[in-house]
């Protein structure tokens, strides 16, 4: 449960709905007076029965001052501390007009609601412990989430599986602080002495490494896929770019040394989010500003998941080919040899600089001869990479947890080298390590957290939510 008590909270609303036309437009209430004020708007049609938990009732929206009838709707009740945010939450189904919408609300306020911050609803559903902070957030990256993909991570995340990993890793590590505080005021030569707390804390330290892992699979999910079009100047690579996106998005010319600045656009490919990066070809010599271009093509490299190395297919590979390549070492890369439209040079040309390892497509970017079959094999490489089999989508640690994570793995890391130097490690210098490592894992959940972290939560949600 987060420490954080719950005040006596006012009446918050909102609308849950994005504002402008629409179907119908839901506005939400939280708090004591929810149900007070609801009955002080809605008069439900017929009036056999009053409203019921859970039940949705049919009636009309009407002013208590002018008496004026402004909409109809379905009017729900649902009772703290069973509902999202553990109060009384009340939801009204309109039409989706911002005009009656908007008045609704206005009237509602007046009656004594407040307009909600931004995630207030599930900021109070955090207070009220009905989900923590590795759920809080995915609710957020669940309605962000750009492909079906990032929908599955964040709705695995949703249930507690991965929050009770990281519980469970935390209760180990106390586990283990109380074992060795037992045996502080024993000595050494006693009988009673601490067992070496080694063996246990290698364990807990490789489920954290665990957890980092599946922490990058989730990123991949999540966020997508950081795919990079590099190469030398003029083989082609925003023409490439745009044909996968099948928009004219950047700037194509004869010239070598027309692209000076990344240019990013996403794509949805099987499910999966693929974030596409154009980049300024890679040359020796290049005047000043293609000094800058090509340092920031190498960081895109450098971070990059996946490197579409494009090599002009129709002439003979060069140094500058070669020097792409070897800046790829160590990153994922797919090549393509693009222009075949103009005859293709025999592969073997290509034997001494391309990995056979690596997937190997020849296309026209221009023509889109050989496009379905690259993006085929792009697939089968981003699926290879957001699903290693035979794991299912499983929800991973976000940005912010993964470094509280990294954070708590330097003291245990710590610890572990010293136990691999020195067998005897006095307990009270072993406990102090592990419980620097506490503190982080509690943030994680929101089990210990300030405000301020939490108003940085928070603020990434909508209003209404
Ligand atoms: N024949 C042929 N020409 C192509 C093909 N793809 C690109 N081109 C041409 O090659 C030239 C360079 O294309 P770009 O897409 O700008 O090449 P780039 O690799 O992005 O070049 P920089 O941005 O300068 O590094 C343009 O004239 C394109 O029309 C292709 O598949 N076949
Ligand atoms: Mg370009």
């Amino acid at each position: 449960m987060p420490l954080h008590a719950n005040k006596s909270p006012d009446t918050i609303v909102a609308l849950s709905t994005p504002p402008g036309y629409s179907g119908i437009g839901v506005i939400r209430m939280s708090g004591p007076d929810s149900r007070a004020i609801l009955e002080r708007v809605f008069q439900p049609a017929g009036m056999r029965r009053g409203m019921r938990n859970r039940k949705g009732l049919y009636g009309k929206v009407v002013d208590p001052e002018s008496g004026t009838v402004l909409d109809d709707g379905i009017a729900l009740v649902m009772e703290g501390p069973g509902s999202y945010t553990g109060e009384d939450v009340v939801e009204l189904s309109l039409h989706g007009s911002p005009v009656v919408l908007d008045t609704v609300l206005q009237i509602l306020v007046r009656q004594g609601a407040r307009p909600a911050t931004r995630g207030e609803f599930t900021r109070r559903a955090f207070l009220a412990g009905k989900l923590d902070l590795v759920q809080a957030e995915a609710v957020i990256d669940l309605i962000e989430a750009p492909g079906p993909l990032a929908a599955q991570e964040a709705r695995a995340r949703l249930d507690r599986s991965l929050s009770e990993r990281i519980e469970e890793v935390s209760a180990t590590l106390k586990d283990i602080v109380a074992r060795l505080e037992a045996h502080i005021d024993f000595d050494e030569d006693d009988e009673h002495a601490a067992p070496d707390p080694e063996p246990d804390v290698r364990l807990v330290f490789e489920h954290m490494r665990e957890l980092l892992e599946l922490g990058d699979l989730g990123r991949v999910r999540r966020e997508g896929i950081r795919t990079v079009v590099a190469g030398k100047p003029n083989v082609g690579k925003s023409t490439l770019f745009n044909a996968l996106l099948g928009a004219d998005r950047a700037i194509v010319t004869p010239f070598a040394g027309t692209t000076r600045d990344t240019v990013h656009e996403r794509l949805i490919l099987g499910g999966a989010t693929v974030n596409l990066c154009d980049t300024a070809g890679i040359r020796e010599n290049p005047d000043p500003i293609e000094i800058e271009g090509i340092r920031r093509t190498e960081a895109q490299i450098a971070a990059a998941d996946l490197v579409l190395v494009v090599l002009d297919g129709s002439s003979v590979p060069d140094r500058e080919d070669a020097a792409v390549l070897t800046r790829c070492k160590g990153r994922r890369v797919m090549t393509v040899f693009n222009k075949i439209d103009l005859g293709a040079v025999p592969e073997s040309m290509f034997r001494d600089i391309v990995s056979a390892d690596a997937p190997q497509v020849g296309v026209s970017a221009m023509t889109g001869d050989g496009l379905d079959a690259l993006r085929r094999t792009l697939a089968q490489t981003v699926q290879s990479i957001t699903s290693p089999a035979p794991d299912p989508p499983s929800g991973g640690l976000n940005r912010r947890c993964l470094l509280l994570m990294e954070a708590a793995m330097i003291p245990i890391g710590q610890l572990l080298e010293d136990f691999a130097r020195d067998a005897v490690i006095a307990p009270e210098i072993a406990s102090l390590e592990l419980r620097r490592a506490i503190g982080p894992l509690s943030e994680i959940t929101g089990e210990r957290v300030d405000d301020g972290i939490l108003d940085r939560i928070f603020e990434r949600f909508c209003v209404g939510k």
